[in-house]
């Protein structure tokens, strides 16, 4: 299938930095090439909106109007790590205008400490890629009941099977998380909008009454923005957990899910942090530096993933309005952290660091020290200013080192003022 193949890493894709062509990249001040903002002020009023407004019409697309409904089922409670962490499993049914709905299987983990039950904790929320069985081998968690990607045994006819049962373990070191003293959400991302390209027939696209049967608009929301709305409506339930702090709920993402997280941290400004982890093309990285994965090769691959609007831009890099420093510059002045991996070429690390470094000024004009480097820095030494910036050693993928990096940067920056 189109996107596995891009995983594969095509020839003929550039590699070489000396190939990269010269470019200018469009001031994250001067949204749309309007005027410049000049204040704080002006870029809540003006800027942020404007720029909000670019990636919604040319790369995510808009999310429909219309009220949902939310039904949240406790599915399980269970006390799991020796007591040292509580395990809730939640069906929220999420019913649209159009009287269809969907149904997101959420776990919650909490850390329990036994001096003090009433405290509420800081959170990270992040999607999964092959449900919420796989991130836990607990036998006890519900078998996701989505459509999956072939996956060896784990997967078959596009079903779960027993056999994938923690099988996406290595990304998710739950009792590490809960140890250091936060609590740890996710959800399948297929729960949402299953991630293949289907004309928007199912997934949340089906709660609103958009597309079926009818020309879509070029600004019609793609995948990533349905995913990024799912875990928005994860947001709103976390309201309901007590042992949850909602005001300290950091939104990550790993590769498509870190675009995803980009985007959720953008339009949700109640995630009061927001992690990317190797997101690369419409994540990340810089468009216009064309190195690694390119917007022809990701349009193509994963038509779905964005609105048809951005497809117009293929090979025409240099005409986009905006490049993907303003996407991290729409988080600010929020704390953002972005992870790359040394061998993961198709995600552009360098372009990754260039993203972050050019959100600074906005950082600046609203009072904080975005990025602290100017230069990106060697494997292994991570910058945990406001904007921060690591580079791990390896392949693609989220491992305990990038955890390791997601946690001091939480630590810093969401906990650090106001832990008990
Ligand atoms: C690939 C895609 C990347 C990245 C990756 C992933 O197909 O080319 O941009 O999103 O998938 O999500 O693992």
């Amino acid at each position: 299938n189109a996107a596995d193949e891009a995983e594969a890493q095509p020839a003929g894709v550039n590699y070489d930095e000396s190939k990269v062509p010269a470019y200018t990249l469009p001031d994250p001040l001067a949204p749309g090439g309007g005027p410049r903002v000049q204040s704080a002020d002006e870029w809540r009023e003006r800027g942020r909106p404007a720029t909000l407004d670019l990636f919604k019409r040319f790369m995510f697309g808009v999310i429909p109007e219309g009220q949902v409904i939310t039904r949240a089922d406790l599915i399980s409670d269970h006390e799991v790590f020796d007591g040292k962490g509580r395990r809730r499993e939640y069906t929220l049914t999420l019913t649209g205008p159009t009287g269809r709905s969907i149904a997101v299987d959420i776990l919650v983990y909490t850390p329990v400490d036994p001096k003090r039950a009433d405290r509420s904790w800081p959170a990270f929320l992040g999607l999964n890629f092959k449900g919420n069985h796989a991130v836990d081998p607990d036998p006890r968690i519900k078998l996701c009941s989505s459509w999956l990607r072939p996956d060896g045994d784990n997967v078959v006819n596009n079903r779960a099977t027993e056999k994938g049962r923690g099988s996406e373990r290595s990304r998710w070191p739950i009792q590490t998380i809960l140890g250091r003293g936060y609590a740890v959400v996710t959800a399948c991302y297929h729960d949402i909008d299953p991630d293949y390209d289907d004309g928007f027939e199912n997934g949340a696209h089906a709660l609103f009454a958009e597309g079926r049967g009818r020309p879509r608009d070029p600004s019609a929301w793609g995948s990533i923005a349905a995913w990024a709305w799912g875990l928005s409506r994860i947001r709103d339930h976390l309201q309901t957990v007590p042992e949850i702090d909602p005001s300290r709920v950091a939104v990550m993402g790993h590769s498509r899910l870190g675009k995803t997280a980009l985007w959720a941290g953008a339009l949700d400004e109640r995630f009061a942090l927001v992690i990317s982890n190797e997101s690369g093309c419409g994540g990340a990285a810089l468009s216009r530096r064309r190195f690694g994965e390119t917007l022809e090769r990701i349009n193509t691959a994963a038509p779905h993933w964005f609105c048809s609007a951005f497809h117009t831009f293929n090979g025409k890099e240099d005409a986009l309005p905006f490049d993907q420093h303003q996407l991290i510059a729409l988080a600010a002045p929020r704390p953002v952290l972005v992870c790359s991996a040394s061998e993961d070429l198709w995600a552009d690390p360098k372009g990754e660091f260039l993203s972050a470094l050019n959100a600074d000024p906005v950082y600046r004009l609203l009072g904080f020290v975005g990025m602290e480097a100017r230069e990106m820095p060697g494997i292994g030494e991570p910058i945990l200013s406001r904007v921060g910036y690591h580079i791990r050693a390896g392949k693609h993928d989220t491992t305990d080192v990038d955890w390791a990096v997601f946690l001091d940067f939480a630590d810093r920056h969401l906990t650090a003022t106001i832990r008990p």
